[in-house]
């Protein structure tokens, strides 16, 4: 029904039809009129507000990747916008669906580079390089096209982050407006079934099949279907830390990179679904060129880019491995349980990782303390990178990663996103003193709106990463890693929050059972010395076959 309405209204009944309910945001000049439409709706669409526009989007990709659903942010022209771009190449780099909805400069001066309040110039082709589609409305009746395109592109293909801007006169012009169609279930291609049948045929056929998954698996809600094939394979599924809980960690099949790196050579036929295949900073996983690779992916750039393919299917993740599930059994060969021997190496690579103190006891304390579908928001800290391997997850959806962005000071903002689409769940987030501070004035946030996330907060003192490479590749000469922080107990307590000081594994054991009892935001600072490193064990190599 075509309706007189203003175009920021025309943007909230937009957003309303596809059933949005939050969104993380930061007003302004040029947001007024969407902000005064948004007064009008805060009994359907709850708006949170932050201290600083990065938070926005981290807050709406902890969101999205938790729940599946978008995430939504809404942030000023500019300025704002490039606050909040780190939050959406990280998005990007996670393949979340993120909806950053931001404004313009006034509609008839864009591009003219007159020096507008907030003016960057090419914003919409600047926002192109961290989402993979942007659209601008230009007038309130082109507003439900917009959202509505935004929205198929969400659901199409392989999710990532989408951008939309409206100018501040748009926004206010009143018009005649027409409702758009609701963009409905997402539209994902099947894979081509004789390619199927050829991958299930070389599968079912394969001495020792292995698959690779990452977060594909995740966003296409494949799990069951993964678990299925591998089980009918008795293949190891090897899991990139953000593809960690596409198969629970209990599974015998279950492995980590490191079980990756030991058991690839001796593979002949390797499924790599949902995933880009890379191993890590400049390295390749060292195939054969007698190994026959078959990837699954919804992305046609994704397929054979990292490496060649024998077999490449283009198609929605979870569809194909159900359809590999469905036909491998008519080429399977008779095969034992491999339990007893993963479940060996498991151990193996379990036992060298509890090597790596103290990073090992912490981690261990968190998951003990972590209900089985508590969510863990990792980051670029000691502990966040021993729990990349290490951490055992046992859902979906349940630990999140910075991606290949490893943008350090994600983790606070993103869990807290985590924490408001998950409000009957334990999130907790893990941060080291440096990163943590790149979002410290999200603790306001966090009172302001009573989000019930536990922060852990390792305190070295120092960017203990840089420091340390710094200390043992350059002679012991440090520069410009060293930190001073305020006491973040007393910091929490002035926000209105808890604050506990753990002094060691056991100390935050007790810290994490109040905190998550209080029902409110709480800090944990654990502070801390230097740490090991465990490159001699993220590189591979270092367990036995
Ligand atoms: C956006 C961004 N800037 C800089 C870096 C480089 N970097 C990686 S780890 C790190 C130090 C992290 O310090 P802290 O959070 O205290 O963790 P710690 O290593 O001390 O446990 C830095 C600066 C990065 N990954 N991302
Ligand atoms: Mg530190």
């Amino acid at each position: 029904m075509v309706e007189r309405m203003t175009g920021g209204q025309a943007l909230v009944a937009a957003l309303k039809r596809q059933g949005i309910e939050t969104i993380f945001a930061l007003p302004g000049v040029q947001l007024d009129w969407a902000f005064d439409a948004l007064y009008d709706s805060q009994d359907t669409i709850r708006i949170v507000h932050t201290r600083h526009e990065q938070a926005t989007s981290y807050m709406a990709d902890g969101y999205a990747r938790t729940t599946g659903r978008v995430g939504v942010c809404l942030v000023v022209p500019g300025p704002g916008l490039l606050n909040a771009s780190a939050g959406l190449a990280t998005a990007y780099s996670c393949n979340s669906p993120v909806l950053c909805i931001a404004g313009q400069i006034q509609s008839d001066l864009i591009e003219r580079g007159r020096g507008m309040l907030h003016e960057i110039p090419h914003q919409l082709e600047m926002v192109r390089s961290v989402t993979k589609w942007a659209g601008r409305a230009m007038a309130p009746g082109e507003v439900p096209g917009l959202v509505a395109e935004a929205f198929r592109q969400l659901g199409t293909g392989r999710t990532r982050p989408v951008e939309i801007e409206i100018p501040p006169d748009v926004l206010q012009a009143q018009a005649d407006v027409a409702p758009a169609d609701v963009v409905g279930a997402p539209q994902r291609p099947n894979g081509d079934p004789d390619l199927l049948e050829a991958a299930a045929k070389a599968l079912g056929e394969a001495k020792s099949p292995i698959i690779f998954v990452g977060g594909g698996v995740i966003s296409a809600g494949a799990s069951e279907s993964l678990r299925e094939l591998a089980e009918l394979l008795q293949a190891p599924v090897v899991m990139t830390s953000n593809g960690k809980g596409a198969l629970s960690s209990r599974h015998y099949l279950a492995q980590n990179t490191v079980g990756g790196r030991t058991l690839l050579p001796e593979s002949d036929v390797v499924l790599v679904a949902g995933t880009r295949f890379v191993p890590g900073m400049n390295q390749n996983w060292g195939l054969r060129p007698d190994q026959t690779v078959i990837q699954l992916d919804i992305d046609p750039e994704e397929v054979g880019r990292n490496v060649p393919v024998a077999i490449g299917i283009v198609g929605d993740v979870k569809q194909g491995l159900g359809e590999l599930a469905e036909r491998v059994p008519r080429h399977n060969r008779k095969r034992d349980s491999r339990q007893e021997e993963l479940a060996g190496l498991k151990e193996r690579i379990d036992d060298l990782l509890f090597e790596v103190q103290p990073q090992a006891s912490f981690a261990q304390v968190l998951r003990e303390e972590l209900p089985e579908d508590g969510i863990l928001v990792n980051e670029s800290t000691q502990v966040g990178y021993w729990s990349n391997l290490g951490f055992p997850v046992y859902q979906p959806r349940t630990f999140l990663t910075s991606g290949f962005q490893g943008t350090l000071g994600y983790g606070f903002a993103t869990a807290l996103g985590a924490q408001v689409g998950n409000p009957d769940k334990h999130v907790v987030s893990v941060n080291g003193d440096g990163g943590f501070m790149y979002n410290v004035q999200e603790l306001s946030t966090a009172v302001r709106h009573n989000i019930p996330l536990t922060t852990v907060v390792f305190n070295d003192n120092a960017y203990g990463n840089v420091r340390r490479i710094q200390k043992q590749s350059f002679n012991g000469r440090t520069i410009a890693s060293d930190l001073l922080n305020p006491d973040f107990v007393k910091l929490a307590e002035s926000f209105g929050m808890e604050g506990i000081r753990a002094g060691g594994p056991e100390e935050l054991r007790t810290a994490l059972q109040r905190a998550m009892k209080n029902g409110h935001p709480a800090l944990i600072e654990v502070p801390v010395g230097e740490m090991p490193n465990m490159y001699h064990i993220t590189r591979g190599g270092a367990v036995r076959r």
